[in-house]
């Protein structure tokens, strides 16, 4: 099949989730245009049926904001005539499902029909998308779209609270590849960062207020006080120095490093020991699974989809959100009981092998299968 996809490059989850999801595609066999304003950050290798063409947004003097969206509808129109695109796939709804709704009837025009499928992320449902802003146009592109996915029952649950959406939500959960992530004897990397035998915890977001990060630097004073321990933020964003300044003020600064957006995320997971996730919100927590497929169990709370991912009391454990004393002490008990947190890590690993993509990726060609031959016929 001629597959496009249209996502967020950077390192956010939706973007992360629709380039493995497109790779493994291409894998496949199919043929996977990725359309973008970037390279996508996970889009690393090459393959002959695999694709990657830049939306240029040029600007004028007259655009205080450049029209991203009509040049993202323009770029998807010559590359889907150009490649005779069957199928568009967009991930995260603003602007993307209003970009193909558009490139969609200026298509129609020419007497193409293509089929469209967003979705969703999250955000875009339960932040940005419900701005009214933006509230018509997103309800609109997404009933207009050909067949709807969130990636959790919490994230569809969300949609249709607060959307009036006239069509199935189809939940397809998000997935990881546990031949990649997994537990990988890196000993030496391991005596680097934690030389005296610490225990390693872990963070990865895009350091946005809805993480919550400084619950994470205060989950770790306290494990810190009970237990030789080390803290590792990956990634960046605009919490960062707030999450910095706590970590001086609690006394820990020298046990943090904030090791910035990395490409090989599978390695630092593999040698951590517990993975800290304090989000007020998560459709679904992406980089907590990838933390449970490298046998890292997660100390969360239970907001959104996390529960469907995080099991409490057998992958790690849930906490309300900002019940930081809870969150901490299930931490220490964890890290204190080598045998406690062995199982811990295997019931993590059993759970992320259940949303390994080669459960997941059928799920997505035989949607693909149906609404490519509904157009058909
Ligand atoms: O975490 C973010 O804010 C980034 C965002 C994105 O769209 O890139 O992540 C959302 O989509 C991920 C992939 O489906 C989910 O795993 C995240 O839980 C979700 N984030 C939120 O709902 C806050």
């Amino acid at each position: 099949m001629r597959i496009g996809i249209v996502c967020y490059p950077t390192f956010g989850g939706s973007g992360v989730l629709a380039t493995e999801l497109g790779k493994a595609l291409a894998q496949e066999g199919h043929s996977v245009h990725f359309i973008t304003y970037q390279q996508p950050v996970r889009l690393t290798e090459f393959l002959p049926n695999l694709y990657y063409h830049e939306v240029q947004v040029p600007t004028y003097p007259l655009f205080d904001y450049p029209p991203y969206e009509t040049a993202l509808a323009s770029t998807l129109v010559d590359v889907i005539r150009n490649h005779d695109l069957e199928l568009l796939h967009v991930h995260y709804a603003i602007p993307h499902a209003s970009a193909a709704y558009m490139a969609k009837q200026i298509l129609r025009t020419e007497g193409k029909d293509i089929p469209v499928i967003t979705t969703l992320h999250g955000t875009d449902i339960t932040l940005v998308g419900r701005d009214k802003t933006y509230e018509p146009v997103v309800t609109f592109s997404i009933n207009q779209s050909d067949a709807i996915t969130a990636v959790s029952e919490n994230l569809r649950q969300e949609t249709l609270n607060h959307f009036k959406i006239v069509k199935p939500i189809e939940v397809i959960h998000n997935f990881v590849d546990t031949a990649r992530f997994r537990r990988k004897p890196i000993d030496a990397f391991r005596q680097v960062l934690a030389p005296k035998g610490e225990k390693i915890l872990v963070h990865a977001s895009n350091f946005r207020k809805i993480k919550r990060v400084q619950d994470v630097v205060r989950i770790f004073a306290a494990v810190r006080a009970e237990v030789p321990s080390k803290l590792l933020f990956i990634g960046d964003g605009p919490e960062r120095s707030t999450a910095e300044e706590l970590s001086r003020e609690l006394g820990v600064f020298d046990c943090v490093r904030f090791v910035g957006k990395q490409d090989q995320i599978e390695d630092i997971l593999s040698i951590a020991d517990l993975f800290l996730l304090t989000s007020e919100y998560e459709s679904f927590g992406l980089a907590a699974l990838e933390a449970m497929a490298a046998g890292v169990p997660v100390i969360s709370t239970e907001a959104g989809g996390l529960g469907e991912v995080n099991i409490d009391g057998k992958t790690g454990f849930t906490c309300a959100v900002g019940d930081v004393a809870g969150m901490s002490a299930h931490a220490i008990e964890l890290l204190q009981d080598d045998q406690l947190l062995q199982q811990f890590r295997e019931g993590a690993r059993m759970q992320a092998a259940s949303f390994d993509i080669s459960n997941i990726l059928p799920i997505y060609e035989t949607l693909y299968q149906k609404v490519v031959e509904a157009y058909r016929s």
